[in-house]
């Protein structure tokens, strides 16, 4: 059933852009582009691709490196009524083989280095256009704009259509799609700016990725929605984000990026002078490096929680108490519990499955429905499968997983995915992927591994072969051959013996 409104994450974007002539982004290189480049580059954009002839919902999927150009092909994917789908500029060959299939993409833009592989193995799979856009802007993205009209009307799309389409892995190793309507990023956005206490007068400081939702929809909505200005860093660096702090007011990242920077000693609380605010998320924030954090810059970090799935759910307060080791209170908007088993509420302080609710919440899983339909509960509670308690203050603490998962410097590996990859190798039994902690990532990815009967294999030999089938940050950091792995009565493989026995490996 059409919807008889109409609602663009751009055009809300759009309705709170400041004077066009001020600062949206500078560069590492210090050119700065205003709100008026956005507007008319993304305008551009979005006209290119309409020529093309595309449909209402096609797919555009786009790996490339953080640039500006990157950006405004976000939002003219977004004005144009396509659907953006970003990629890890992590993943190989193979594994955007698997993305294109699925997606079933209209539209690839790449690196140039990557072109002709792609180009190929786009002509197999019916991509009907690629193009090619460099971390520097130029490319051949770029030459088809040459006279391209810097105006368009922005599509009227209906708020449950589908806005990005972004892939997060699963427990049977096979990445699945997630559907993000334009609805539910508005909703979140709007809430994170108003919660966070973005104004004009903010610049961000944004080292993220912008090829995951916190990169993305997070820190670059944030931005749009409040019309402030970022200064731009094309990935994390110390040295660049501290030559960066003192010129901006707002920082966000996972923990590996509080940990690295509490690593210099020239992180102090004079660089942080013109900061009001450090926000971490993806991963759990050690309660000792918001500790050490504090001590070292006077400033508390806050620390919020949210999923691919569902945006952001819970925040600490920006004004009140933030608690080290929870993830704050549910934002407006969004419903949250503690669930038993059988969905049942739990009480304050027990511990069960943390289930949301909320216009923030996903459409669905591509393609999937019986998946998506598994996924919410009868009264439509997303199960995020992330363990929890919420104390009777309302703060909720992350105590685990239901899922078998490790985040890695804030990004996901799904054990089975590398799994299967390790299990494929020539003169291997079988294999258990788990995660351990570590000081810089949080945690690593591990293999311990089983060879065949009588046939020798090496560790070294195992990350290789995987690093040519893998993004780098899912192969194994460690590897440990065994004879057997430790297994419970009903043969199930005991993860959490492994964990223990390799901990301190
Ligand atoms: C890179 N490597 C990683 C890795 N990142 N390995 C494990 N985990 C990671 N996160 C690989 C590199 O390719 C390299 O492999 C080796 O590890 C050493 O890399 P490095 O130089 O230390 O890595 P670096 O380039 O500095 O990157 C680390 C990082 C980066 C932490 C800065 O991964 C990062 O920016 N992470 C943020 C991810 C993010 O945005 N997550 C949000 C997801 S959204 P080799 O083989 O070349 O030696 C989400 C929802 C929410 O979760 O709630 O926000
Ligand atoms: P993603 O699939 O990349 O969106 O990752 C979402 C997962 O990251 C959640 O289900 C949590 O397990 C984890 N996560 C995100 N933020 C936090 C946080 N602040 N503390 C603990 N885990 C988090």
């Amino acid at each position: 059933m059409p919807s008889a409104s109409s609602l663009n994450l751009y055009t809300t974007y759009r309705s709170r852009f400041p004077d066009p002539a001020r600062c949206l982004l500078t560069t590492p290189d210090g050119i700065a582009y205003t709100y008026a480049d956005a507007e008319r580059e993304s305008a551009r954009i979005a006209n290119a691709l309409m020529a093309l002839g595309l449909a209402r919902g096609d797919r555009v999927s786009v790996q490339v490196d953080k640039s500006p150009q990157a950006l405004w092909l976000f939002l003219g994917t977004i004005r144009a009524g396509l659907v953006f789908h970003p990629l890890n500029t992590a993943y190989t060959e193979k594994e955007l083989r698997y993305f294109l299939q699925d997606a079933g993409s209209a539209v690839l833009v790449c690196d140039s280095r990557r072109a002709d592989a792609l180009s190929t193995l786009c002509a197999a799979l019916g991509t009907s256009h690629v193009f090619t856009l460099d971390a520097d802007g130029t490319g051949s993205l770029t030459e088809r704009l040459a006279g391209v009209s810097a105006t368009c009307v922005t599509a009227a799309t209906a708020p449950e259509d589908t806005a990005a389409l972004v892939y997060s892995s699963g427990t049977t190793g096979k990445p699945k799609g997630i559907m993000l309507s334009h609805d539910n990023l508005v909703a979140n956005v709007t809430t994170l700016v108003d919660q966070w206490g973005f104004t004009g007068k903010d610049c961000l400081l944004h080292a993220l990725p912008i090829f995951h939702v916190h990169g993305l929809f997070v820190a670059i909505g944030c931005v749009l929605m409040s019309g402030s200005a970022m200064r731009w860093l094309r990935g994390f660096a110390v040295d660049a984000v501290l030559a960066a702090l003192p010129h901006s007011t707002v920082m966000m990242g996972v923990p590996t990026y509080y940990a690295r920077l509490l690593g210099n000693p020239a992180f102090d609380k004079a660089v942080c002078d013109h900061m009001r605010l450090f926000i971490s998320g993806s991963a759990p924030l050690l309660a000792e490096t918001f500790v050490e954090f504090e001590q070292r810059t006077g400033h508390t970090i806050l620390e919020r929680y949210g999923m691919t799935e569902t945006g952001m759910n819970t925040s600490n307060p920006l004004h009140g108490e933030r608690r080290a080791g929870t993830v704050g209170s549910a934002l407006p908007g969004v419903a949250v519990r503690i669930c038993d088993g059988q969905d049942r509420p739990l009480p304050a302080g027990a511990v069960g499955e943390l289930q949301v609710k909320g216009i923030n919440v996903f459409t669905g899983y591509w393609k999937l429905p019986e998946k998506t339909a598994a996924d919410f509960t009868e009264d439509g509670f997303f199960r995020t499968g992330d363990q929890a308690s919420r104390d009777a203050d309302g703060y909720v603490a992350i105590v685990g997983r239901s899922k078998d998962m490790v985040i890695s410097g804030g990004l996901n590996v799904y054990p089975r995915e590398v799994e299967q990859l390790i299990d494929a190798l020539p003169g291997v039994r079988e294999s258990a992927v788990i995660g351990l902690p570590d000081a810089d990532f949080g945690e690593i990815v591990a293999a311990v591994v089983v060879p065949v009967v009588g046939q020798v294999v090496d560790g070294e030999r195992i990350r290789l072969a995987l690093r040519q089938q893998a993004a780098a940050f899912k192969v194994p950091k460690k590897v440990f051959i065994v004879d057997e792995l430790p297994r419970n009565a009903m043969g199930k493989v005991q993860k959490q013996a492994l964990r223990d026995a390799y901990r301190s490996a």
